[in-house]
């Protein structure tokens, strides 16, 4: 981090609304210099100057840049500590239109203000004890927030839900840590000593507690990064229609001549509250001449290499080929449903066929969940995918019946979406829930110190050793909240924030 970054001398400004056009765009100045700055460039037509102004109240007034008017703003003052950094704070609220803000921005520089760092005013918000570090991330997770239940797990953990529930099992392992350190000190003098059997179940406590924590890391990391789940299949099977048909709205351009699509589209879906990233592929040819498609059959293969999750399209109506095969080799065990579409038209092949195509598939899918009944099997008997017995433990992959063009079985294979996603589960999200991969670091190196700390008491080793190992939990648990950080570790996580938070 720069010296830059963490002096708290300075005064910072930054325009905290996107720019674009709107309503209201705000222009956010803080720190020691803030009101001087304001009083600068705020001209009220009742002459209230800013420094007079009551805390927390608001004036309307002009902005000036060299002696010209700028635009038309409310002003806001907050004086600290009472303000979202703790320091002094002036909110000019103009016009939300790129050139005003601009300029507004502008003259609270030439007045003193610098411009502020991605992040700064919500590390001043930490520095200044306003919050602690998983607060300050989680103002960074309400703001990406894509689905409602991924706004209420930031919004929890903006409350403090997860630092309070840190800040237990530090204070239980300081506490170990004190009965140990008086056992050292007076070790010659046979001070009463936390016995090792008390010792052990303490750490287990706190285990069985981190435990709890990470085992919610799966669900709350879905609700905060989402999934990407990539459309694959041959060409023109209805990769692209299905990604109209599960977006409602037409996307991608869809053409009865294959390889129409030639790059990999992107898009946003919220599956019942789970973010999703749907991606439209090109459609894998077996032996493309066309450097086009080639380029686009080489993305194809990437995005399978990023995505958890695989739709894997088929049509029914005309024979499974070689392409599909290849398609089918490609999934390596990836969690897979596979969309058998066209069902409005003739089937062309028995189900047994699927069977055949997917066992190729190199290695088997994790327990997709079917749902309960309800996945459609296509014509005329169920293909079961259903390689579950007498193949080395192989589960079913489950296949999905649907017809884009009818809008027929899209109920289905969300259903078996969001089985396949949520493995048929789903943690209670109103308890504290853990949805950032740094955090589910921390609390597994916090684990791990724990268990060499338990493996040390049991066998007897010297306290030193257990104290150490309790010492490193506790550190772990402290990145978590900020307790234990460094400049580099809270710079890596500021500068993934937007400029004005
Ligand atoms: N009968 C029928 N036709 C469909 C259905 N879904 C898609 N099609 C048609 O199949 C053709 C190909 O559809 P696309 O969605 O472009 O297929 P694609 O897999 O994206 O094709 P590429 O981008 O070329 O790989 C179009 O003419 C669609 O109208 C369906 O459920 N039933
Ligand atoms: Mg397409």
């Amino acid at each position: 981090m720069t010296t830059v970054m963490t002096s708290l001398d300075d005064t910072i400004a930054a325009v905290a609304t996107p720019w674009g056009e709107g309503g209201i765009g705000v222009v956010r100045v803080s720190g020691p210099e803030a009101v001087r700055v304001g009083e600068r460039v705020f001209h009220s037509p009742s002459g209230v100057r800013l420094a007079e102004m009551t805390t927390h109240t608001c004036h309307v007034g002009m902005i000036q840049l060299c002696g010209e008017p700028v635009d038309q703003v409310v002003a806001t003052v907050m004086r600290e500590p009472r303000s979202y950094t703790g320091q002094d704070t002036v909110e000019f609220s103009g016009h939300g239109g790129m050139v005003p803000l601009r300029r507004i921005l502008e003259a609270c520089l030439q007045a003193g203000a610098r411009l502020a760092e991605p992040g700064e005013f919500t590390l001043r918000a930490f520095v200044n004890g306003k919050m602690d570090l998983a607060q300050a991330e989680a103002v960074a997770d309400v703001i990406r927030a894509k689905t409602d239940q991924a706004l209420t797990a930031a919004l929890h953990q903006l409350e403090g839900h997860l630092s309070e529930a840190i800040r237990r099992l530090r204070q239980d392992l300081l506490e170990l840590l004190a009965h140990l350190e008086v056992g050292l000190d007076h070790s010659d003098e046979d001070h009463p000593f936390l016995d090792r059997e008390a010792l052990l179940h303490r750490c287990t406590e706190v285990q069985h507690a981190l435990e709890r924590l990470l085992g919610t890391t799966r669900t709350g990391r879905l609700y905060r990064e989402g999934l990407k789940v990539a459309i694959v299949g041959k060409p023109n099977v209805g990769k692209s229609s299905l990604m109209n048909v599960l977006l409602r709205e037409e996307r991608a351009i869809v053409t009865p001549i294959p390889g129409t699509t030639r790059d990999v589209l992107e898009e946003g879906l919220n599956l019942r509250g789970i973010p999703l990233v749907i991606l439209d592929t090109a459609g894998m040819r077996a032996h493309s001449q066309d450097p086009i498609e080639q380029l686009g059959m080489e993305r194809t293969r990437r995005v399978l290499e990023q995505t958890e999750a695989v739709l894997f399209v088929l049509d029914t109506s005309v024979p499974l080929t070689e392409e599909d095969r290849r398609v089918a080799e490609l999934l390596n065990g990836k969690p897979t449903i596979v969309v058998l579409n066209k069902a409005d038209l003739p089937a062309c092949w028995p189900p047994q066929a699927l069977d055949a195509l997917m066992q190729r598939s190199p290695s088997p899918p994790p327990s997709p969940t079917r749902g309960e009944g309800k996945t459609s099997r296509p014509p005329p008997s169920p293909p079961t995918g259903g390689r579950g017995k007498g193949e080395g433990g192989r589960r079913s992959i489950p296949a999905v019946r649907i017809s884009t063009i009818r809008r027929e079985g899209i109920d289905q294979l969300e259903e078996a979406l969001w089985h396949s996603v949520m493995g048929g589960t789903i943690a209670p999200h109103d308890g504290v829930l853990v949805t950032n991969v740094r955090h589910q670091d921390a609390l597994r190196r916090a684990q791990d110190a724990l268990q060499r700390a338990s493996t040390a008491a049991s066998q007897e080793a010297f306290e030193e050793c257990v104290a150490l190992e309790l010492r490193n939990a506790l550190d772990a648990l402290g990145e978590i909240i900020g307790a234990t950080t460094t400049e580099d570790f809270l710079q890596a996580i500021f500068s993934t924030f937007c400029i004005g938070k």
